[in-house]
């Protein structure tokens, strides 16, 4: 029921190629519109859309993917690349732990990478979440905030 390998099958071969194509220029109309970011083996997306935290965690979901979680300078520079874009902050893919001032990824894991603006994190006041900034510095922020939606797939 597998069937023979796609290699072997011309017609199957061409569909491919055609659908490629088109995956490669809708690519090229999303990235143009800055909307879309490559960056390794991630994808980026924003849906222009300034919403607090618990709701960019859904609607992230919704789509099929996650909050942007950058695990290195290349990934925040993507975000950043985002976040300049539409000269919107976003919220990250960070929360403080039940450790005051200690920040995790959303999996409960300790940070690899952090990228904090200067005298960041200072916890004033319930700063539980983590936005970033149109310089690509981290601030933590209270989770209620209106901040661009940008997902990762
Ligand atoms: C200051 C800094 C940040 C802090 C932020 C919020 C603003 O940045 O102290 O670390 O997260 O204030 O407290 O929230 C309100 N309600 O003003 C502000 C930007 C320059
Ligand atoms: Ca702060």
């Amino acid at each position: 029921p597998q069937g023979l390998p796609a290699s072997v099958d011309p017609e199957l071969q061409e569909s491919l190629q055609v659908l490629k194509h088109r995956i490669t220029r809708l690519e090229g109309v999303l990235t143009l519109e800055g909307k879309l970011t490559e960056v390794g083996e991630k994808i980026l997306a924003t849906s222009g859309k300034e919403v607090n935290f618990e709701t960019t965690l859904k609607a992230c979901e919704h789509a099929g993917g996650s909050i942007a979680t950058p695990r290195n300078k290349e990934e925040n520079d993507a975000i950043l690349d985002i976040v300049k874009q539409f000269n919107r902050y976003a919220y990250l893919g960070i929360r403080e732990s039940d450790v005051p001032g200690e920040f995790q990824y959303l999996d409960g894991k300790p940070l690899n990478y952090t990228n904090w603006h200067a005298s960041e994190p200072n916890g004033k006041g319930g700063e539980n979440c983590v936005e970033m900034y149109t310089d690509g510095g981290w601030n933590d922020r209270k989770c209620n905030q209106y901040r661009l939606t940008i997902c990762e797939f």
